[in-house]
């Protein structure tokens, strides 16, 4: 995948591609990411990038030229790539997006900064609106790295074989099972047993319910969305029964 990110700010991106899996990725060549300095395509001796809004009101607009021509600059380097802008404004990011936009040959990620980019590029000059959350942030580029993040984690050879963006069957849908290493004892707090018993069967029937109940108590509306699998089903019918005969003990009293 070639990333081709359009910023003010393309240092931002340097420890980001220096460090961890993206370097390695990067190393790899599963990913390769270049940046294209948005200022360098202003005109006249200070490079204005910024302008004034039509019709007043605060806040300064990006002028569409010099993006324009930073667009028309990536796109000489990734032809057919997706032309996504970040934005509040754009359709909410999730890990389903970032599995589809992995099957991409090429992104173009356009940061905006101030109040936003003319209307004029985003009419023509862009394919996808992306936003990473209900919150405002300065500009694009953080967002923009999460989405190069979590797309990558999905190209195959990105993360290694044992840490598999695909998890179990259930990467969208319900939350990792609790995670121990050594020591087995940590400040009088040890691991589950089962964890050691060698069984992978029982290993892995306890790891289901360590999601289950995570996602039950952090983010019950993942519980919702997703079809629970038969195994799912009958372990949550496992834990009414005991809630019941607690229930039903208690009203005997
Ligand atoms: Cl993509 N950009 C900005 N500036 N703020 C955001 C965002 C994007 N996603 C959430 N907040």
């Amino acid at each position: 995948m070639q990333f081709v990110v359009l910023t003010l700010f393309p240092e931002l991106f340097d420890t980001f591609q220096n460090h961890g899996m993206i370097r390695r990725a990067v190393e790899l060549q599963k990913i390769s990411l270049q940046t294209i300095q948005i200022r360098d395509f202003a005109e006249g001796r200070h490079r204005v990038t910024d302008d004034r809004p039509y019709g007043g009101g605060p806040g300064m607009v990006m002028k569409p030229e010099p993006v324009a021509g930073a667009m028309r600059s990536a796109l000489k380097m990734a032809p057919d790539a997706r032309r996504i802008h970040l934005t509040p404004q754009g359709r909410p990011f999730s890990n389903t997006m970032a599995r589809q936009l992995a099957k991409e040959k090429e992104l173009i990620l356009l940061c905006g900064r101030y109040e936003g980019i003319d209307e004029r590029i985003c009419r023509n000059f862009i394919d996808d609106e992306v936003s990473i959350g209900d919150y405002i942030l300065t500009g694009g580029e953080l967002a923009a790295m999460v989405v190069i993040d979590a797309v990558s984690r999905f190209i195959p050879g990105v993360l290694g074989c044992a840490d598999s963006s695909e998890d179990d069957s259930f990467s969208d849908c319900l939350l990792e099972h609790a995670h121990y290493t050594r020591p087995f004892e940590f400040e009088g707090d040890p691991v589950p047993e089962v964890l050691l018993s060698g069984d992978h069967g029982k290993i892995g029937h306890w790891r289901l319910q360590s999601s289950l109940m995570r996602t039950f108590f952090k983010r019950k509306d993942l519980l919702i969305d997703h079809a629970l699998t038969a195994e799912e089903l009958k372990i949550m019918e496992g834990w009414q029964k005991e809630i019941q005969s607690i229930i039903d003990f208690q009203q005997k009293e």
